[in-house]
């Protein structure tokens, strides 16, 4: 309504403006002006509907806004509505994030416990790890040791496989050593076979007479037991009084003295101890021939020699070694 007060109000300044009329002119200004006023009120009939139509306008936009009004109105109240439709919906929601939060705080209360027991887990199962570290440091330590072993018995090994070979080669130089010193030892007992039977040779032409493997002489020239054992080795280095040790032995030197001889020195005696009866090799009797009644140290007299009663058949007695009889050399075999 204000809007239309203030339009009515400048429309009537403008028409009162435009009929004022000009006061200087007489009869013939009035049809002027009559026509004039002709005009001007055929132009306020103009403007009057112009006006009116602009009125209806109005109207028609007042209407409009009125029914704009309303609707905004109505969508104000529709918004209300809804704005406290959602607000409702806004509490419950809120009152159900409450619950919801108070769910969530139990549920972290749980998984704390649960957090509080895994990590009591966690500290055991560290123990255990570390106690695992433990035990895997110390086996790769015993690990280390067992390769550092086997490393040195591998050298062992192979300084044992190269001892192995110069023993192998040791071995087939000893072999072919030992096949050198086969033909030398076959050389030299050919050699020594040529030696003993030259050796046999000599002491046949010195006039040893060989029994099995044994040499003997008889030698007519009487002398003391001690001289007779001197003159034995005079005669051939290895030669001694004979010893006997066999009846077929003591029948073989019986048969070297000549007819008539009644008895020849052997290498018997007791000298190094009275009754301890000894061959010229150092040996004790193994056989003996005694006479009968012999040894008996005649009368008290010292008799240490053993002297072949070759009138007795060949039977012993202990004499004087002092005394000079023949005797029989003896070169063993
Ligand atoms: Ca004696
Ligand atoms: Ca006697």
């Amino acid at each position: 309504m204000l809007l239309l007060t203030f339009l009515f109000i400048a429309i009537f300044q403008t028409g009162h403006g435009q009929i004022v009329p000009s006061t200087g002119h007489q009869p013939a200004d009035h049809t002027s002006l009559l026509l004039q006023v002709q005009n001007y009120l055929l132009q306020l009939q103009s403007s009057a509907a112009d006006q009116k139509q602009s009125l209806m306008d109005i109207q028609a936009s007042v209407a409009d806004l009125k029914s704009k009004d309303a609707q905004i109105e109505k969508n104000l109240t529709q918004q209300d509505t809804t704005t406290s439709s959602q607000l409702q919906f806004l509490q419950q929601q809120l009152a159900s994030a409450g619950d919801q939060t108070a769910n969530l705080t139990t549920q972290l209360k749980k998984l704390e416990t649960i957090m509080n027991a895994l990590q009591m887990k966690n500290s055991d199962q560290q123990i255990l790890i570390n106690t695992a570290k433990s035990s895997l440091d110390v086996l790769s330590s015993n690990i280390s040791s067992i390769s550092s072993r086997l490393s040195n018995q591998v050298i062992s090994i192979k300084s044992l496989g190269s001892s192995m070979k110069q023993l192998e080669a040791s071995v087939k130089n000893t072999e072919i050593q030992n096949g050198e010193l086969k033909n030398k030892t076959a050389a030299l007992k050919l050699e020594n076979a040529l030696l003993k039977k030259r050796m046999d040779l000599l002491i046949k032409l010195d006039g040893f007479v060989a029994y099995q493997s044994s040499w003997y002489k008889y030698i007519s020239q009487p002398a003391p037991w001690h001289k007779a054992e001197e003159l034995c080795q005079l005669i051939h280095p290895q030669a001694h009084l004979a010893d006997i040790l066999s009846q077929a032995e003591n029948d073989f030197i019986l048969g070297l003295a000549p007819t008539g001889t009644n008895e020849v020195f052997v290498g018997g005696h007791d000298i190094v101890k009275e009754g301890v009866w000894k061959w010229t090799t150092g040996q004790q009797l193994t056989y003996t021939k005694w006479n009968n009644g012999e040894p008996n140290s005649y009368k008290g007299m010292e008799e240490d020699c053993i002297l072949m009663m070759v009138n007795a058949g060949g039977a012993w007695n202990d004499d004087s070694c002092d005394k000079s009889y023949s005797f029989v050399c003896k070169i063993k075999g």
